[in-house]
């Protein structure tokens, strides 16, 4: 945990931010996989990780704005507890750690709440999407659920976005760690990548190296010959010569603080010439979103800056032609890069996903695009020193979005679907880094770069 005055500090700014009423944070219970005893791995609840710092289940935090009291519900352990788990610090010292005096039972926490609404206070709750919370809020507070969505606090949620979009130093430290474990995780997928090999064990390999160095992967791990499914989780395929390994992958620390990466290596060691021309296009692209990010433009215009970076690139490789400015602007790049530059990174690998998508990265500024591909950036509005986020351009070669388009003569003065039938098999690139938006620029998350340009990435692969 970080020290108490941290977590005493960010209270008070929520205080602030929210006018009156009673803020109810929710922490997580322990799931079960396949019976109620044998759990899944347990993950708190990042806000209430950010706000009251324990990473334990069954625990609540409340904020009376108007009283300025600050309370954690959390049972005491009973004897049954300590001979399982061994002994536990009390919930009255677990508070103390965090700035917290007044502690109560779990059990207790309904009545506090009951009594709110009951004088009709404001309670501000935040989205849910865990069963079980939802099952209590509709317990305790009467929410039926499928009202559940319209009964949390807006408010709130823009006081909390507000305050975890600008990360402190505290929390980049942990980013970079982050990182740090994620560049091992990487090279040494790199390493083991090779024909012959089954994606699941460079995947194995990956989460190995993200649990034995800090915590669980920040996600699932994407590990696949078949890059050009988004988001692929399959591992079951033999890698074989001239197929491109695309691995997204990041870890958490012990603190829950995650990184979020993206490499793709050649599994025979070497580019071919075809390979390396889109691998050059993508990479040209990440290196430009680089050169752009900086405080007061907007992520939306770096993301179009990139996709005309990618329909240059394509457009000489002859699989696009026109106007390159043309074809991004009526949206013809986005056959081959399908989703957006980049998100919020932070205590969640989308960061603060869960409060809304466009709380966190659209404001009254810039609202979210329509258009498809443009309609995927997760992040549109201004950067802010302190923004944590991923720069991760990419080029796919999707047959069945090609069909799809081409019988529907989509984009006919934009894309060669001719030439394009020769990409078919091809698969697809990803190139992801963690950025940090600094006062007068960026600077790339880690103490080193991931291997990125051909050359690194084969001299890696030998090694
Ligand atoms: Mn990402």
């Amino acid at each position: 945990m970080f020290k108490r005055e941290v977590y005493i500090n960010r209270r008070a700014k929520l205080k602030k931010l929210v006018k009156d009423g009673i803020i109810l944070i929710l922490g997580n219970n322990e799931s079960p996989m396949n019976y109620p005893a044998n759990g899944y791995h347990f993950r708190q609840d990042s806000d209430f990780l950010y706000f009251f710092g324990h990473d334990h289940a069954g625990m609540a935090g409340v904020i009376d704005v108007d009283s300025g009291d600050e309370f954690l519900f959390a049972d005491d352990v009973s004897m049954d507890d300590i001979i399982w788990m061994g002994p536990q610090p009390s919930v009255k010292s677990l508070a103390s750690e965090v700035g917290i005096e007044k502690t109560a039972p779990f059990g207790d926490l309904a009545n506090l709440l009951v009594k709110a609404t009951d004088s009709g206070r404001n309670v501000h709750i935040l989205p849910q999407y865990r069963h079980d919370n939802m099952i209590y809020l509709n317990q305790v507070l009467g929410i039926p659920f499928d009202k559940m969505k319209d009964a949390v606090s807006v408010e709130l949620i823009k006081a909390i976005v507000a305050l975890r979009s600008i990360k402190d130093e505290y929390e980049i430290a942990e980013i970079d760690k982050a990182c740090d474990i994620g560049y091992i995780m990487h090279t040494e997928a790199m390493k083991k990548a090779a024909p012959g090999v089954i994606e699941r064990e460079v995947a194995g390999l990956m989460e190995g190296i993200s649990l034995s160095r800090g915590g669980v992967p920040s996600f699932p791990i994407i590990l696949s010959v078949n890059g050009q499914t988004l988001h692929n989780h399959y591992h079951g395929n033999v890698m074989k010569e001239g197929d491109l390994m695309l691995a997204d992958a990041g870890c958490e620390t012990t603190l829950h603080y995650a990184s979020d990466n993206t490499r793709t290596s050649p599994v025979s060691g070497k580019f071919t010439a075809k390979q390396r021309e889109v691998y050059e296009i993508v990479m040209n692209a990440n290196n430009h979103a680089m050169s752009l990010i900086k405080p007061g433009i907007t992520y939306r215009e770096v993301h179009l800056a990139v996709a005309k970076v990618l329909a240059s690139g394509l457009t000489e490789l002859g699989i696009m032609k026109g106007n390159p400015d043309d074809a991004v602007r009526e949206g013809a790049h986005a056959l081959f890069q399908p989703h957006g530059l980049g998100h919020m990174m932070g205590l969640d690998v989308h960061d603060m996903e869960g409060l809304g998508e466009n709380y966190v990265g659209y404001d009254d500024k810039i609202k979210r695009a329509s258009q498809f591909g443009l309609s995927g950036l997760r992040l549109g509005r201004e950067l802010k020193p302190g923004f944590v986020l991923t720069n991760e351009p990419g080029c796919y070669f999707i047959p069945e979005l090609i069909d799809s388009w081409k019988s529907d003569k989509k984009f006919m003065d934009f894309i060669n679907y001719e030439k394009l039938e020769s990409y078919r098999d091809f698969g697809g690139i990803r190139l992801e880094d963690d950025i940090l938006v600094t006062p007068d620029g960026n600077r790339l998350l880690g103490s080193k770069r991931i291997p990125i340009t051909p050359e690194e990435v084969e001299d890696c692969m030998r090694s």
